[in-house]
């Protein structure tokens, strides 16, 4: 790879650029994202954050994999929209514990303009106070509803592509890939960054993994955060029963992420309760550069490490939090 390739960023790749890629053996492939990764992150930092589910279950989109869809039979409890106070401790716990962003979930279709969007507003405003990057999913937005999230001090919002524009209908009816894409739109007229990304596990094919890429890799810019998630196989929901993900399969898809969106941070996602130190060292390797941990197991409705686990694992490898570089704006 030559200097300038190490350090163009690109929005303009073609599927076959991307094919060429992924098809690298995957020792070579791992070499070359992680010179990538080097020259544009500190390879010792590794970004964590903390999810809180601040309203569980009940949710009326038929995503095949959530455990929140109405539409799916999972044992969960939904749970209404939290208090304020409960979600401001939650921060403070998730800060004394090393996280540098916090990121909200609701099991919404789409935000409303209604008292619950105050609060979340609210809880917007609160957690920037304690002094944490503040991240929402919260299904899709207008871009009105953009505007008064940055101005509430938002630093990213959420929203997964999931899967290739071809797949995608196998797996969530109740709205288009579009949909996805001008909610991303609508958060890039303001100044929130944009964290999104998708899901391996789901019966896709590797065209379809190279799809989605492709789609991140072509937005323009690219999104800051780009999540990798491993589906957590949900009793009682339409995927339960799809075959175990290779960790080969992870590092592939990070390594190439890394390759495509230089300066994106890539976060090791869902799945990762399933995986030992070592695998995790190989996407690190790759270029992950940011984990979810958690002070109850718990990502939204699944099985996530712990803090404490989390510490060993990156003190093991020498790797170390990523301090908050400033309090964000
Ligand atoms: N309702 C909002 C939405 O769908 O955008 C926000 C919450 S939703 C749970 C956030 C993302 O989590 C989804 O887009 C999906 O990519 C991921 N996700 C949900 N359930 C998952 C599972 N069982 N395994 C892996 N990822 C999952
Ligand atoms: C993302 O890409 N992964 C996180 C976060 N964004 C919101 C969610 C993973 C959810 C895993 C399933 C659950 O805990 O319910
Ligand atoms: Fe609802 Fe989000 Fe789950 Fe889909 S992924 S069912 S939109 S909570």
């Amino acid at each position: 790879m030559s200097a300038t390739e190490k350090t163009a960023i690109r929005s303009n790749w073609t599927v076959e650029e991307v094919r060429e890629i992924w098809e690298l053996p995957l020792m070579e492939l791992v070499q070359r994202a992680s010179e990538v990764h080097r020259a544009f992150h500190d390879p010792t930092e590794v970004q964590v954050c903390e999810l809180l589910s601040i309203k569980t279950g009940g949710c009326p989109e038929d995503c095949g994999y959530c455990s929140q869809s109405v539409h799916n039979d999972s044992e969960l409890q939904v749970q209404p929209l939290m208090q304020l106070d409960d979600v401001l401790r939650a921060a403070r716990r998730a800060k004394a514990n090393g996280a540098s962003r916090f990121c909200m979930g609701a099991a919404w279709r789409e935000v409303k303009d209604n008292a619950q969007f105050d609060r979340v507003l609210d809880m917007v405003r609160g957690v920037h106070d304690v002094g944490l990057e503040v991240c929402a999913t919260l299904g899709m937005l207008t871009p009105e509803q953009a505007k008064q999230l940055e101005e509430a001090g938002l630093y990213a919002y959420n929203h997964n592509l999931d899967t290739s524009a071809d797949y995608y209908g196998e797996v969530i009816t109740t709205r288009t890939y579009q949909d996805r894409l001008d909610t991303i739109a609508a958060v890039r007229e303001t100044s929130i960054t944009v964290c999104c990304g998708g899901i391996i596990g789901m019966g896709e094919s590797d065209d379809d993994r190279m799809s989605l890429l492709h789609t991140l890799a072509t937005l323009d810019p690219h999104p800051e955060s780009v999540p990798v998630n491993v589906l957590s196989k949900v009793e009682g929901t339409p995927l339960a029963d799809q075959a175990d993900v290779p960790v080969w399969d992870t590092v592939r898809m990070i390594a190439v992420a890394r390759v495509l969106m230089p300066t994106s941070v890539v976060r090791l996602s869902a799945g990762r309760h399933l995986m030992s130190f070592s695998d995790q060292a190989l996407c690190f390797l790759a270029g992950a550069n940011s984990i979810f941990s958690s002070d109850r197991n718990i990502l939204l409705t699944e099985p996530s490490p712990n803090h404490s686990s989390d510490k060993a694992m990156l003190r093991a490898l020498g790797l170390r939090p990523k301090a908050l570089a400033a309090r964000p704006a």
